[in-house]
């Protein structure tokens, strides 16, 4: 069987991002497409049949393709200087999961067995085209096609223009109930990226649910000028409002319990050093258990923002880019996957996945392996290898119990 380290070794240079550190691996650039090919090459190697479906998400078929299947996948997009587990970890388990499940003589597809489809959603991070999960999104029809089609990256490019140069149809980018039928079950296996497993002192979790979160941009807009000739008596200063809105932003949040509130990207217009911005762009990410109490948070920050900004001589506007609710995983399926591996423990996830989404159409559900620095979407994401290649058979005991 290929160790989970050495299938995750192959990829190790793909995407490093010297200046931020750690890997900047968004949808459809360079380093992601060349994950793609490395899965299809690895799917492949291993007898796999695989296509591209009309999203951009990869299906690998062990045993015929058909509906009602057991699916499990996960992501090779990453965040800007993320980890080098955050979605391979899943992709490349899943790999040696296959080889372990032939090693063991199970044949999916066979002797009344369900057929078993590895997957690869894109965009998961939502880091180029904004909106996260975008793959999962389109598959379940959870996202308007014509919406998706027109988000934009930083340089303009839109999603669909992106889909179709690589490949897929622009106008067939959208729900795809033919794709969802074949799922019957799904399962992620991913890295924890929080500190709950080191707390347990355990290697392996099921997913309890997924906390809900949203995105949302404010648009600040003041009077550009010149950095030296304006007196700070004269100037309506876009960015001085937008450091209050972060200030706000975590006081609020810190002021209610659960709650999480970061702002992680800011974007001065034009970004002159000599330069006073004309305007600020920046997105809020908010997450709560309770959905209300998110809903609640924002509606807190943005009449702090409203204020902040007229102080400034300065406008706000804030639009919501994507809302996903707290979601629970499938009770049947999570306690199957319990009795599968009985020491595991049930932890919720600050996180959200593609598997999340998917929850909401069909049975899903996760394992997260444990991160001994409990830090994700940072170079400091890590694995034990003894844990990344236990992680394999693991899915495996998994991926059999329910085949
Ligand atoms: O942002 C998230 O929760 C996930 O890592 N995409
Ligand atoms: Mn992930
Ligand atoms: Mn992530
Ligand atoms: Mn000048």
């Amino acid at each position: 069987m290929s160790k989970v380290t050495s299938l995750l070794g192959a990829i190790s240079e793909v995407g490093r991002d010297a200046s931020r550190g750690g890997y900047s691996r968004p949808v459809y650039s360079t380093a992601e497409l060349d994950l793609r090919s490395w899965f299809i090459a690895e799917a492949e190697r291993r007898g796999l049949a695989v296509n591209t479906d009309r999203n951009g998400i990869i299906w690998a078929w062990y045993g015929p393709e058909q509906d009602d299947s057991l699916v499990t996948g996960s992501h090779l997009d990453s965040v800007p200087g993320g980890g080098a587990f955050d979605g391979p970890l899943g992709v490349a388990a899943a790999l040696a999961a296959v080889d372990e499940l032939r090693a063991r003589g199970v044949e999916p597809g066979r002797n009344g067995k369900r057929s078993l489809a590895v997957t690869v959603f894109p965009e998961e991070e939502g880091s180029r085209f904004g909106i996260a999960c975008l793959g999962s999104r389109l598959l379940t029809g959870a996202i308007d096609a014509d919406k998706a089609r027109n988000l934009k990256d930083a340089e303009g490019n839109s999603f669909a223009e992106l889909s179709a140069r690589n490949g897929l149809s622009a106008e067939r980018l959208g729900a795809d109930p033919e794709g969802l039928a074949r799922i019957g079950q799904f399962i992620e296996l991913h890295v924890e990226q929080g500190r709950g497993l080191i707390e347990l002192d355990s290697p392996v979790a099921v997913a309890g649910s997924i906390l809900g979160h949203g995105r949302w941009k404010f648009t600040i807009s003041g009077q550009g000028n010149h950095a030296g000739t304006t007196l700070m008596t004269d100037r309506a200063d876009p960015m001085v409002a937008a450091a209050q809105i972060i200030l706000s932003a975590q006081k609020v949040a810190a002021a209610q319990s659960e709650a999480r509130a970061t702002v992680g990207r800011l974007q001065p217009i034009p970004g002159g050093t000599n330069v006073i911005a004309s305007r600020v762009e920046l997105w809020l990410d908010v997450r709560h258990p309770d959905d209300a109490v998110t809903a609640a948070v924002v509606q807190k920050i943005h009449g702090q923002a409203q204020i902040a900004a007229a102080n400034e001589g300065c406008t706000v506007t804030l639009t919501e880019e994507s809302l996903s609710p707290t979601t629970g995983f499938d009770q049947g399926l999570a306690a199957e996957l319990q009795r599968l591996l009985p020491a595991a423990p049930v932890l919720d996830s600050g996180a959200g996945h593609d598997a999340g989404i998917l929850a909401s159409y069909l049975p899903a559900g996760m394992l997260f392996i444990r991160n001994p620095t409990g830090i994700s979407h940072s170079p400091e994401e890590a694995v034990e290898d003894r844990d990344a290649d236990s992680a394999a058979a693991l899915l495996a005991d998994v991926l059999q119990g329910l085949l």
